[in-house]
């Protein structure tokens, strides 16, 4: 047969009455034994009271807002079992409130009331059932609200660990620490709502596989760019009919020459030239965003597919080279890519990133500024097909390029100038050097 037990507030130490600033379970609401079911503040302390037994809440005696003193009644459970005897009391701080006085026995007491910050520390609750991802207000005590609302923290971000996914101080503290060192997962701390963790091997077999140290930087830096950066993405096409002819006759002279004279090559002596008439897509946003550095030098970023992840080698001073010595340097800097050969200084210092996919195919995509640049131009695979040149219509070699840039920088209209005067220039490689 099931007891009533009805549990009273335990001694609150100097305190005659406290606030109830939580009520933690409703009437009907099943609890287990140490569960939190009210939250009590004096004006030096917050604590909880955790449940005595487990059973069903029945009758629930305090109001939120109202005050209570030491023996008044909480509320009633019907137990499943037999109270605890000698609940589990977590140790108090010496300012904290003393454990309950043995004598008060009419009603069960509740054990020792927990300050907040001084509970063992749960595992996290399971994904989905966080406040993060709750519609319902998240559970933290005043003490920890104060110290959110101190650090600037919105609780709806911050996972609890604590009973029922309640949020402790040291919640709050991991939670800040991961936004201050980059670690929060999936932008928390920049206000955008976390993507559930899921457990998939209960939907089928899985297995783990790590990260490569690229794939972890690069996962970081585009992450941060995509952000940071207001992204719109400007498609156009060049035709490179003549390009192609004209690369194809110096083929046999670039091998001689110990280079492979791809497209890539050229396309970067057109984007420098490009850049050189549109110096804002050269450029960078001031960190205090009153200005742009416009950059006088013209060094690209080539996008490099490597088995470990994507790496982008910077080439210098392409407006400074010849179109074969672009090649040579592109295929030894994207060889030592490949071999993790790489040093600090071939990766920086890029104004402007070319991210090529024509090799492999695609007809257009959406490339990520890689910040503080502002613009990167995506490359897609040229198709030969049917193109109206005056009343007639003629085969010709199309290139997709795809630019995306920082939309905070430069205006649609500038990028739509920039796409139609690059595919101008490759749709006459000539034209480069005027
Ligand atoms: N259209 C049609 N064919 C193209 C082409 C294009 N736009 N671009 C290259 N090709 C051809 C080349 O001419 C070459 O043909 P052949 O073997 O007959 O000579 C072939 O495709 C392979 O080219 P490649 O990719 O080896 O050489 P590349 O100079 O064009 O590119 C590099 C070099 C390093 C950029 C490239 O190998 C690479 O890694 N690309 C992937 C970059 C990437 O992952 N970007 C996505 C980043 S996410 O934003």
């Amino acid at each position: 047969m099931s007891d009533t037990v009805p549990v009273v507030v335990p001694d609150i130490g100097d305190f005659e009455q406290v606030d109830v600033v939580e009520v933690l379970v409703a009437v009907g609401d099943d609890v287990s034994v140490d569960q939190s079911l009210i939250t009590l503040e004096s004006d030096k302390a917050s604590m909880e009271v955790p449940s005595p037994a487990a059973g069903r809440v029945v009758e629930i005696a305090v109001e939120l807002g109202g005050q209570v003193g030491e023996g008044d009644l909480i509320l009633t459970i019907e137990a499943a079992d037999p109270p605890a005897e000698e609940p589990e009391v977590a140790a108090a701080p010496p300012e904290e409130p003393k454990p309950p006085h043995a004598e008060a026995a009419a009603a069960a007491p509740a054990p020792a009331p927990r300050p907040s910050s001084s509970r063992r520390r749960r595992p996290p609750p399971p994904a989905g059932s966080g406040p993060a991802t709750s519609t319902s207000p998240p559970h933290a005590s005043p003490g920890v609200r104060r110290f959110a609302r101190l650090l600037g923290v919105d609780l709806t971000r911050v996972s609890g660990s604590g009973a029922k996914g309640r949020i402790l101080l040291e919640d709050v503290e991991a939670f800040v620490k991961d936004v201050m060192t980059g670690r929060g997962p999936q932008g928390e701390g920049a206000g955008i709502p976390p993507v559930p963790e899921i457990d998939f091997s209960k939907f089928g077999p899985v297995e783990s596989k790590p990260l490569s140290r690229i794939r972890k930087l690069s996962a970081a830096s585009l992450h941060r760019s995509w952000l940071n950066v207001p992204h719109v993405t400007q498609h156009d096409e060049a035709d490179i009919t003549d390009l192609e002819a004209f690369r194809r006759a110096h083929l046999h002279e670039a091998r001689e020459r110990g280079v492979r004279l791809t497209l890539l090559a050229f396309l970067m002596k057109a984007v420098a030239a490009s850049l050189a008439e549109f110096a804002e897509m050269n450029s960078s946003l001031a960190p205090d965003g009153e200005s742009l550095i416009l950059k006088r030098y013209f060094h690209l970023g080539v996008a490099v597919d490597t088995p470990d992840g994507l790496v982008v080698p910077v080439v210098r001073d392409v407006d400074r080279k010849s179109v074969y010595e672009l090649a040579g340097e592109l295929g030894e800097v994207s060889g030592r890519a490949r071999e993790r050969k790489l040093r600090p200084a071939d990766i920086q210092g890029a104004t402007f990133t070319i991210s090529s996919l024509g090799g492999i195919g695609g007809t257009a995509f959406t490339p990520i500024v890689n910040a503080p640049e502002v613009g990167i131009l995506g490359v897609s695979r040229a198709v030969r097909r049917p193109v109206y040149i005056g009343a007639g219509l003629a085969p010709r070699l199309m290139l997709p390029v795809s630019l995306s840039y920082d939309h905070r920088v430069i205006d649609g209209a500038y990028a739509a100038r920039f796409t139609s005067h690059l595919c101008s220039l490759l749709a006459d490689i000539r034209r480069v050097v005027l």
